[in-house]
């Protein structure tokens, strides 16, 4: 597909902020494809034959940045699947979480619209993360990889979100409240924007 052809939104927000929630909710009432980066990795990881399932499994649980030449590629494969059956808006949901990613994505496959920041407090999110994590099976869903994946986004993800913040291509939703009350404010900030 040609970078014309696609219509990119990216999702950000720290980790358990409800990134992957509120993409279901947008998915469910308009016609968009939720990618999220992170379950790409995972279901890469799960492959059998994958070359890079042992590096993605660490990465993951040391809550750092998988290499973008894996997620880009990974994120590619799926739009281009999309795009062959005639969908071509998408909701890319955790990336880019890396300045590189940023510039490498924007420049090869596809600018982006804007981006839907979640803001929270870490306590929120730890909250919610560790309440999952009594079921998720995710193996980052512990203590010790929740405070690293606290630090990468702080230092490495931050930097994304006020680089498109300056472009003013940042909308930017508080994520305190229930999931209902969190749609409500997406979709007053978003829906004149998601044709
Ligand atoms: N919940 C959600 N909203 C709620 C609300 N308003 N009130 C109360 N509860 C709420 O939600 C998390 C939990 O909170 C759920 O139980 C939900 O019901 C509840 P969810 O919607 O899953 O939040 P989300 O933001 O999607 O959380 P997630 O854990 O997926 O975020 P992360 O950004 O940490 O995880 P991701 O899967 O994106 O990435 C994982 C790892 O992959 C990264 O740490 C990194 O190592 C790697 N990665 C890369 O290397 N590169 C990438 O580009 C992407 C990922
Ligand atoms: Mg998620």
């Amino acid at each position: 597909f040609t970078r014309d052809e696609v219509k990119v939104i990216f999702v950000l927000g720290g980790p358990g902020v409800g990134k992957g929630t509120q993409c279901a909710n947008l998915v469910r009432d308009f016609n968009y494809v939720h990618l999220s980066a992170g379950d790409l990795l995972r279901a890469e990881q799960a492959r059998e034959g994958s070359q890079y399932g042992e590096l993605i499994k660490t990465h993951i649980r040391e809550g750092i940045i998988v290499p973008q030449e894996i997620t880009i590629a990974l994120l590619k494969n799926a739009m281009t699947a999309e795009v062959k059956q005639g969908r071509t808006k998408f909701l890319i949901d955790g990336f880019p979480r890396k300045m590189d990613q940023a510039i490498k994505f924007e420049e090869d496959v596809a600018e982006s619209e804007f981006t839907l920041y979640f803001d929270c407090t870490e306590d929120v999110m730890l909250q919610r993360l560790l309440k999952r994590g009594e079921s998720s099976g995710r193996e980052d869903d512990n203590i010790e990889s929740i405070k690293k994946r606290f630090k990468t986004f702080v230092e490495t993800s931050m930097p994304v979100v006020d680089y498109y913040r300056k472009q003013n291509k940042l909308i930017s939703v508080p994520c305190e409240k229930s999931k209902e009350e969190v749609y409500e404010i997406v979709k007053a900030q978003i829906s004149d924007r998601m044709v």
